[in-house]
């Protein structure tokens, strides 16, 4: 577990050692497309991005649009809390005409949607040990605005917010409080036809990992906004201004200005653009860099790889799979590869033409938390 982890107190479960080992022994085929036999795996020479756990993106075995849940991370800040799954009931309140307290089998019962979303923790790529923070599932339940609509949404009214079972003391001007984690949306990002309450993941149901029995999808935005565990939807006429609203999961960011930088801070929510070289693979004389690349609610519309201090060139997208909300797998074909050391990079470009930037792009420069790590990342290996 890396140390910026134990810092924000988040729990993993798994081992690195286990981990290691699985990346010794993966697959060989062609990350996104078909496998050819005789594909071989060339091992990149930057620091591995070690995984945190053993359920983690692995990114040189990754083959699968899908990610099994049992290689999808799961991040919890409190622990996972243990929910009495026979009593469970969640709560509809606030500034509702009726409040609402409903079973799970009811909750099932309400208009079925499902809607598959990559779900990326906004600290992943911060460090090159924690880069494995993302997963790409089927998530089945029920659209929140049907329920909120059902509820009556009174006029005073301005946002949703997200109460759930787990919880833990807080520092607050000096003092210890015990704060459940919660998170709020602004009422038209909850009213979103896509955010849902799910149940399901890949068709089974959700497990207490990843929030049993109940949890918010949110696609488009980083996990922090995806609460687990859900307990209680309250409707308020003020914002929430908790730990994970306004004090940690806070990003600042400067703008250059005629007079200097402009410093604002802001909490994380909707996802940045960005790509990962994922593989080299070697078959016969032929190279094959291939990778992922995933945005918000736009589509990836580009992604382009520079082989040392060549041009961009670009890459071929994986067509069955290119969706808002969805990582879309790419493969570039490196023509000419020479023998010795080379460094690869990619930068994904989504439909809204926002391009991912490089390491020392202002964008990036001028971010001074960790949150939001969507720098271009070089990788190397060395070609025999
Ligand atoms: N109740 C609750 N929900 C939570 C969290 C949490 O600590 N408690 N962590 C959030 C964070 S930071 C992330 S990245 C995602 C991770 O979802 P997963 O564990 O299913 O992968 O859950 C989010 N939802
Ligand atoms: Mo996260």
């Amino acid at each position: 577990m890396s140390s910026l982890l134990n810092r924000r107190q988040f729990v993993f479960r798994g081992s690195v050692a286990a981990a290691a080992a699985a990346i010794a022994s993966g697959p060989l085929s062609r990350f996104g497309f078909s496998a050819s036999n005789g594909d071989e795996v060339i091992p990149f020479l930057d620091p591995q991005p070690i995984k945190p756990n053993s359920a983690a993106v692995k990114w040189e075995d990754l083959t699968e649009w899908i990610t099994p849940a049992k290689d999808f991370f799961d991040v919890s800040h409190y622990g996972r809390p243990s929910v009495d799954l026979a009593n469970w009931k969640l709560q509809v309140t606030g500034l509702v005409d009726k409040s609402m307290s409903l079973t799970l089998p009811q909750i099932k019962e309400l208009p079925k949607k499902e809607v598959t979303a990559t779900l990326e923790c906004s600290g992943n790529g911060a460090s090159p040990s924690f880069m494995g923070a993302i997963g790409n599932a089927r998530w089945t339940g029920t659209p929140l605005s049907a329920l909120l609509k059902e509820c009556g949404i009174r006029p005073e009214a301005i946002e949703v917010a997200f109460w759930a079972a787990d919880k833990g003391k807080e520092k607050i001007r000096n003092n210890d409080y015990e704060q459940h984690f919660a998170r709020s949306l602004s009422l038209a990002d909850a009213q979103r036809p896509d955010v849902l309450l799910a149940y399901e993941m890949n068709g089974q149901p959700l497990n207490a990992g990843h929030g049993a029995p109940l949890r918010l999808i949110v696609p488009g935005w980083y996990g922090i906004a995806w609460v687990k565990w859900l307990t209680t939807i309250e409707l308020r006429d003020h914002r929430l201004m908790n730990r994970f609203m306004a004090r940690d999961y806070v990003t600042l960011r400067g703008t250059p200005t005629e007079n200097g930088i402009d410093w604002k801070e802001s909490s994380v929510g909707p996802m940045n653009v960005k790509s990962l070289v994922a593989r080299v693979v070697k078959n016969g004389s032929a190279y094959t860099i291939s990778g992922a690349a995933w945005t918000n609610a736009q589509k990836i519309e580009k992604v382009e790889v520079k082989i040392d201090d060549g041009p961009w060139e670009t890459a071929t997208l994986d067509e069955r799979h290119r969706e808002p909300y969805c990582w879309t797998f790419w493969s570039y074909d490196w023509r000419d590869a020479k023998p010795g050391e080379h460094t690869l990079v990619s930068r994904a470009i989504d439909s809204d033409g926002h391009v991912q930037p490089a390491a020392d792009d202002p964008l990036i420069k001028n971010k001074k938390t960790y949150w939001e790590a969507n720098a271009q990342y070089p990788r190397r290996v060395r070609l025999t």
